[in-house]
């Protein structure tokens, strides 16, 4: 049986509440709970989102991920005490996430300020494979005497998203005395969430309701005999509009309220173990396994697996990954290039329907994209800096105030950062490459591939006798408004000629297009690499001047630079926020040297603050594969500290969903050094020292692979006995069953 790392919480502090909320977070690619407290404190922020539902709640906002009603908030009273961390003494407490089924489990002693002691455990998950249920436990041993337990829980619809009201009551209900239900519509009429609870307890308790303020609650009292532990147990069907069967309404409220009843009746355990199966076969089917004289390397790869579970949609192509996942409100649960550079690969080579799913998100709004383009003056496809439900351009148009000029910074992004369109593409062919889905290709993929080809070849502008790509933000944005940005100029190229070998492949009769195409591919500039081996980031990036990013780099990944200049002052230097050029290598590492791959590292990450959270993982994976192993591992476990480090707000408003996904990154295609663009496997092993083993497994085609790598020893093996060829190193070995070769793998 696998088991993978408990993650446990540091020892209760309020000011850690939020970070914890974020990383113990239960859900299961369609909801997401944010990990709480029952109990409430003031700045504790709850938190509920179902992937997909989306909402504006006036013009002057942005639409954002709709922080639905909690059901997780529980008001306990002890002898009229209310339940508080904070106050009379906590003799022991422990809360940790179980990572193998998904639970949220907490158990403490309380001394009340009365003196009399409490044994309190609580327990949550959100079932894995009954998407609309979530599921609570309460028990609570009076430990001195007999004591009096009142507890108020239910439906909580004062929740806002940091103050924006997304959703209106529309009816609140109790059946039977019994069961709770809250319909919630959005404040355009357009949606709506319909919340079904039930809670189980002691025969012997009383119980009332109440619906007041947006608080449908029910309130359970009870008289607690000393040391015999006590169950509350609650269960919850949360149902949107966007499901499936939800018309007709009025029948749909019936039905969830049935189901709930019928998952209810399974109790808390039983629903548990099935949940812990399921867990099961995901740790199974794609746990890595690192053998490191570091603990925290196994407990990083099992919190971003764990969290990867969470964030994917596999349920739902009409919805995508957010940044922050389901654990948070941060960037208005808004979807970027994340989802494709750095989320997609994990469900590509795990879950390759799923990876299938994220790409079929995209093609359901290519009309948008389309429109997006024309409405720019381009054709093809201009798919937006940030999507949500509908395939509109979400970006807010002015991020925060700038506190020392006084000024709101219009966000460019929308407006230049096009490198999206490429690397949806580029997505689109590693799908191809590792599935050989031509059902895909036919129906989506080679629209994709044209229509966002059509957006390059409109996009480059002559100038003299070449195409240029003007005045672009690459992945780095601290640097606007660019031309010829390496990073945007090498994807638009792999963009256009990966579109004419498909449609050729698929037959595709466009002689227009392929023309077009042709002339784009051999006049298209593309940046070369200096004698040291250094392609310049831009046209003007090399003729800037310096900055001391001492202090800057030594609170990275906090922006402390904005603090202290402009926008436009930053623009004005070699001052990166990531560094396009080493994120370049990391896609297109075959179209670039070793010696080029080092150069471009050393260079950049001395003008890098890695103040984006997709920074550091990305120079892991390149240092690794230019043999920069013990490097490469300070940036991985850098990295891997973005949400799990000791800072206590970096994670408040969710998890890094990007930053989570590349942790496994590092681990594959950096330290194994896997390669799958081209359409072959490729491996360049290096396991840094203080790894004896790292092993993970691989879907390749239809084929289930493990990959084992040793400091003596490299394994592949897999369960078909079809022939199947792959580079190690660069040299290529056909295998059937296993392929084992010896010598060293290790950091040289
Ligand atoms: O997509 C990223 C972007 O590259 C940097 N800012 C945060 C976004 C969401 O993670």
């Amino acid at each position: 049986m696998i088991q993978p790392q408990i993650l446990h919480e540091a020892p209760f502090s309020p000011h850690r509440l939020n970070k914890y909320a974020s990383l113990h977070a239960c859900g299961n690619g369609r909801i997401g709970i944010r990990g709480c407290h029952e109990e409430a404190y003031t700045d504790q922020q709850r938190g509920m989102f179902v992937a997909g539902f989306y909402h504006r709640a006036n013009a002057t906002e942005v639409t954002e991920l709709v922080n639905l009603p909690d059901i997780t908030g529980m008001r306990i009273e002890l002898n009229g005490e209310s339940l508080s961390l904070l106050s009379g003494t906590l003799e022991s407490c422990k809360r940790e996430l179980r990572t193998m089924n998904g639970e949220l489990y907490r158990e403490l002693v309380w001394q009340s300020a009365g003196g009399q002691r409490f044994r309190i455990e609580t327990r949550r998950f959100v079932s894995l494979s009954r998407l609309a249920l979530v599921a609570s436990r309460l028990t609570v041993t009076a430990l001195d005497a007999d004591a009096h337990l009142s507890m108020s829980t239910g439906i909580d619809a004062t929740l806002t998203n940091s103050g924006r009201q997304h959703l209106n009551e529309c009816s609140v209900r109790v059946f039977d005395q019994n069961v709770l239900q809250g319909e919630y519509g959005t404040t355009d009429g357009q949606q709506k969430a319909i919340i079904t609870s039930q809670c189980l307890f002691p025969a012997r308790a009383s119980s009332s309701f109440s619906a007041k303020n947006r608080q449908l609650l029910q309130h359970i009292s009870l008289p607690l005999t000393a040391g015999e532990a006590v169950t509350l147990e609650k269960f919850s069907w949360i149902a949107t509009s966007l499901d499936a069967d939800f018309l007709p309404e009025n029948t749909f409220a019936a039905r969830c309220l049935e189901a709930l009843l019928a998952h209810a009746q399974q109790g808390y355990g039983h629903l548990l173990m099935e949940n812990t199966r399921h867990w099961q076969h995901y740790w199974q089917t794609s746990r890595v396994c690192v053998e490191s004289d570091d603990p925290q390397d196994q407990c990083a790869l099992d919190f971003a697996l764990y969290h990867l579970k969470l964030m994917i949609p596999a349920h739902d192509a009409r919805a995508s990954v957010a940044a922050k996942g389901l654990t948070g409100e941060g960037y208005k649960g808004h979807v970027f290039w994340d989802t494709e550079i750095f989320i997609l690969p994990f469900a590509l080579l795990n879950a390759p329907e799923q990876a299938r799913k994220l790409l079929e998100y995209r093609y359901l709004n290519l009309v948008q994209a389309q429109e997006k383009a024309r409405r720019n003056g381009y054709q093809g496809a201009l798919f937006p800096w940030e999507s949500a439900f509908s395939g509109e351009e979400e970006t807010p148009e002015f991020a925060a105030i700038n506190i020392r000029t006084g000024q709101r910074q219009r966000v460019a992004s929308a407006l230049a950062e096009h490198h999206l369109v490429a690397d949806i593409a580029y997505a689109t062919v590693g799908y191809f490459q590792a599935t050989l889905d031509r059902e895909f290709m036919q129906e989506m993929g080679l629209a994709l591939l044209k229509e966002t080809a059509r957006f390059w070849m409109s996009r480059a502008e002559r100038r003299g006798n070449r195409l240029e790509i003007l005045n672009v933000i690459g992945p780095d944005e601290y640097t606007e408004h660019v031309d010829n940005n390496a990073f945007t100029n090498y994807m638009a190229q792999y963009n256009v000629k990966a579109a004419c070998v498909y449609l050729r492949e698929f037959d595709h009769q466009d002689e227009a297009f392929f023309g077009q195409a042709a002339d784009f591919l051999t006049q298209l500039y593309l940046p070369q690499p200096d004698e040291q081996g250094v392609i310049a980031q831009d046209d003007s990036f090399l003729s800037k001047p310096q900055c001391d990013l001492t202090t800057y780099k030594s609170q990275q990944g906090t922006q402390a630079i904005l603090l202290d200049y402009s926008r436009a002052e930053i623009n004005a230097m070699q001052v990166l926020k990531q560094a396009d050029v080493v994120m370049l290598m990391h896609l297109l590492p075959a179209q670039f040297t070793p010696q080029c791959h080092a150069a471009s590292l050393n260079f950049y990450e001395a003008r890098t603050i890695h103040d984006s959270s997709l920074s550091k993982s990305v120079h892991a994976v390149v240092a690794a594969r230019s043999g920069q192993v013990a490097q490469a591992l300070q940036f991985y476990r850098e990295a891997c500290r973005i949400d799990l480090g000791e800072e206590p707000h970096s994670s408040d408003d969710g998890i890094h969903a990007a930053a989570t996904a590349a942790i496994w990154t590092g681990a594959v295609m950096g330290f194994a050094g896997l390669d799958y663009q081209s359409g072959e496997l490729h491996f360049r092993p290096s396991l840094p020292q203080g790894w004896t083993r790292l092993q993970f497994p691989l879907c390749w085609r239809g084929t289930r692979l493990t990959v084992s790598l040793e400091r003596q020893q490299f394994t592949l093996s897999k369960t078909d006995a079809q022939p199947l060829k792959v580079w190690i190193n660069g040299l290529s070995h056909t295998f059937t069953e296993s392929l084992v070769l010896k010598g060293s793998h290790d950091e040289n």
